[in-house]
């Protein structure tokens, strides 16, 4: 009878908890902090219309994220001009994907993907993200019209590309999109502080609305270790990014212009930003090569009797337990 209160209890924390974060466009404390703040002046005009649905401007000022109760939640704060200046939000949250946008991934809004990606086939341009950065899905939001009106795109972007993908819903003002496969975005645009517009150092600091996203981890198919996240304001046409993306771009970057012949790798600092823990699955891989080798093994030796990352079992001491762990694992990871 006992355990069953305390569960009871412990039930109505949870859902006390669950209850924190709302899809409202709004990066309420559940957040944190945020784990990206825009660094230049926005080139697609400063909003200060101070309203919740009409912007006459867009820029990404800072990104949220959290995972909770199953769920990725993201807020790009800022602004999206009602326009349809489009918000890309692009998802690494697994291996294997595209570091470079392949122009054959799925006809998904006016096939406005493909527009980032490589024309013609084999030409070797496209999108490119950072280093590392292997986009595993693209969510695509925008609004305007009058009534005001949000739109939701979405597609897998497989390593190969030709995902699945399509259309996920509108919504009015103030409301949400609730699309059948769980994923769910909403964009308040009452912002007109964050960055002024120019190419000039500024700062995103301080503002937490703007367009939020819930999206299911079952559906992009993670389960641990970091998610990274690259957003930016693009066109209309998906056809001429701005220089408002998050994680930020350096002050004096313009607008970047043609999409496909934008490459993050070769701007200064990480055009993403990440939530979760990074982990290492690999059970004797200490300098993280993805190889159980030599390289570990002298590590391992090296810090014989010590604490530390050479200690697999977590005994606290590096011994013999340690090396035939490391030796059983001997060679590729998993
Ligand atoms: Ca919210
Ligand atoms: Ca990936
Ligand atoms: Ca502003
Ligand atoms: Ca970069």
């Amino acid at each position: 009878m006992k355990t069953m209160i305390i569960t009871a209890a412990t039930l109505s924390l949870c859902s006390l908890a669950s209850a924190q974060i709302v899809v409202d466009g709004t990066a309420e404390a559940a957040y944190g902090a945020a784990k990206a703040v825009q660094t230049v002046q926005t080139q697609f005009g400063d909003s200060n219309l101070g309203v919740i649905d009409y912007a006459n401007g867009s820029e990404c000022d800072a990104g949220f994220a959290v995972i909770q109760d199953g769920f990725l939640h993201v807020v790009i704060a800022g602004n999206l001009e009602s326009n349809f200046n489009k918000l890309e939000l692009f998802i690494d949250c697994k291996s294997g994907g595209q570091n470079r946008l392949l122009g054959n991934n799925i006809d998904v809004d006016f096939n406005g993907l493909n527009r980032m990606g490589e024309s013609p086939e084999g030409a070797g341009n496209g999108l490119t993200f950072d280093t590392g950065f292997e986009a595993d899905f693209w969510f695509g939001a925008t609004c305007g019209g009058s009534p005001w009106a949000m739109y939701l795109n979405w597609a897998e972007l497989p390593t190969a590309g030709a995902g699945i993908g399509g259309y996920l819903g509108t919504a009015g003002s103030g409301a949400a999109v609730n699309a059948a496969n769980g994923v769910m975005a909403a964009i308040n645009n009452i912002n007109a502080a964050g960055v002024a517009g120019g190419t000039q150092a500024g700062s995103g600091e301080g503002v937490t609305t703007g367009v939020e996203f819930k999206i299911p981890l079952s559906l992009i198919g993670y389960t641990t270790g970091q998610i990274k996240i690259c957003a930016f304001v693009n066109g209309g046409g998906h056809d001429y990014l701005s220089n408002q993306v998050m994680g930020g771009c350096a002050p004096d970057t313009g607008n970047l212009a043609e999409p496909r012949l934008v490459n993050f790798a070769l701007l200064a600092g990480d055009q993403f930003f990440t939530v979760g823990t990074a982990t290492n699955n690999c059970v004797g891989d200490i300098d993280g090569n993805r190889l159980v080798d030599g390289s570990d093994l002298g590590q391992l030796l090296g810090s014989w009797g010590q604490s530390g990352a050479t200690d697999l079992t977590g005994d606290g001491t590096t011994d013999g337990a340690d090396l035939g762990t490391l030796l059983g694992a001997w060679g590729a990871c998993p």
